[in-house]
């Protein structure tokens, strides 16, 4: 129901909804017949909404690469996130993984849910990532070695200045964009990408989900897992836990600003690994989620929600965002759009308000100086603020159409 009042709301939400409705079931058919890239594909569906989507439609040799080296380091962080494991069981395990996804027999049960079935049933990936041509093994392993050095690494050590957190963000998701670029120039249709920008790619977007998840990981059981680095938030609080509390509601949002500011630092790289790229799959299968990052800090920001429940973008705006995603033009209007989303958000007595607009106007000016945002109006707001009648009239008859349809088969069985 809440999902018919959001269509309501957004009449021009339907059609991309229906479009990519239809894209996941597509997908969900193409399950190879073999039982362990039946078991890959099939899990990363369960794991990962939003990538398996656009891993799908990369080029088949391309795709079984980047499915494998998804599950191993989504397996790889199964572990680091269990925290009912205790540290001298997990370090090892997570030095050796790397040589793990060559041993058939190799197995460790943890984790919870589909994240436990990934583990339990392990030798399905092995078997799978065995039969990837050489330049890709070789890639995935070297990413996995240094991700799980990294993660040990952090297991006894918190997040205390800026330069850790930028740290742990490189092992755990700066690493996949290296490791990604790699398996691009692997596949034969891209340059190979200067690391700082790929490294960008991943901190944008764990930064972004370590923004987002605050609530979630404070309250993990049976430890809270936090990665906001005390450089931060300790100029606006004692314990990194009171933000949560209401009495501390203006700090915590200033916080949280900061670290949205913190994170915007990284879109001109990303733009510029962007524009760099041909093929238009993998550009599509590395855009989209950047998109979705910007959608959600602008959502984020100055939002005191992130601290009472889960803020993400709507349905039907990711369902755009995958719609209307095809080239350069689309990810510079995305990028002004969202950050014309932030600005007005600026309070002038935020303590970062002066940063956080100059961050904001050097994005706008790098989608600007691409010369390509006058030649088209707009991305989403422009369609977000229309408030058109005929397309809710289109949504009625849709509905009508779709009612009758249901009430003739039911008569008919
Ligand atoms: C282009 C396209 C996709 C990119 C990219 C460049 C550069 C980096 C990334 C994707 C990785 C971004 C990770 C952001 C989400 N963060 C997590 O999932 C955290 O786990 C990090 C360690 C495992 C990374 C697994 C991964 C993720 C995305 C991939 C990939 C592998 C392989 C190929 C394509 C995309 C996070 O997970 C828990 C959670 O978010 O709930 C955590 O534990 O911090
Ligand atoms: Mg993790």
């Amino acid at each position: 129901m809440g999902s018919l009042a959001a269509v309501l709301r957004h009449p021009d939400d339907l059609y991309p909804l229906l479009k990519l409705k239809m894209a996941s079931r597509q997908a969900e058919k193409q399950i190879p017949p073999e039982p362990h890239w039946a078991f890959c594909y099939s899990m990363l569906h369960k794991v990962s909404r939003s990538f398996a989507l656009v891993i799908q439609q990369l080029g088949t040799d391309l795709r079984n690469a980047v499915c494998i080296f998804y599950l191993v380091l989504r397996a790889l962080d199964t572990v680091e996130d269990d925290t009912s494991i205790p540290t001298d069981v997990k370090v090892p395990i997570l030095i050796a993984f790397h040589r793990h996804v060559y041993d058939r027999e190799w197995r460790f049960s943890c984790g919870t849910k589909e994240y436990k079935v990934l583990m339990d049933q392990f030798h399905h990936v092995s078997t799978a990532f065995l039969e990837l041509g050489k330049g890709y093994q070789d890639a995935i392993e070297d990413i996995t070695k240094r991700m799980g050095a990294g993660m040990a690494k952090f297991i006894c050590k918190e997040v205390e200045s800026i330069d850790d957190y930028d740290e742990y963000c490189y092992y755990v998701a700066g690493l996949v964009g290296l490791g990604l670029s790699k398996l691009f120039y692997a596949s034969g249709t891209e340059d190979l990408a200067p690391d700082s920008l790929s490294n960008s790619m991943g901190l944008f977007l764990q930064k972004t989900n370590i923004i987002r998840d605050y609530l979630e990981d404070i309250n993990e059981i049976p430890k809270c897992r936090m990665f906001w680095p005390r450089e931060i938030w300790s100029k606006y609080v004692n314990k990194l836990e009171d933000l949560k509390y209401e009495e501390n509601s203006d700090k915590a949002v200033q916080c949280l600003n900061d670290m949205v500011t913190n994170a915007l630092m990284h879109v001109e790289d990303c733009l510029n690994y962007m524009s760099a790229l041909r093929d238009h799959a993998i550009f599509r299968f590395c855009a989209i989620p950047q998109i979705m990052a910007i959608g959600t800090l602008a959502l984020c920001y100055n939002n005191i929600e992130v601290f009472r429940g889960v803020v993400k973008m709507r349905r039907g705006l990711t369902a755009k965002v995958i719609d209307r995603t095809n080239n350069m033009t689309d990810v510079y209007l995305a990028f002004y759009d969202f950050s014309n989303i932030l600005k007005p958000k600026i309070n002038k007595n935020d303590p970062n308000a002066t940063k956080t607009l100059s961050r904001v106007e050097a994005i706008q000016k790098a989608c600007m100086d691409s010369g390509v945002l006058n030649k088209r109006k707009s991305y989403i707001i422009q369609s977000e603020l229309r408030h058109s009648s005929t397309m809710i009239v289109i949504f009625f008859i849709i509905l009508a159409i779709i009612f009758s349809y249901l009430s003739s088969t039911r008569a008919s069985k």
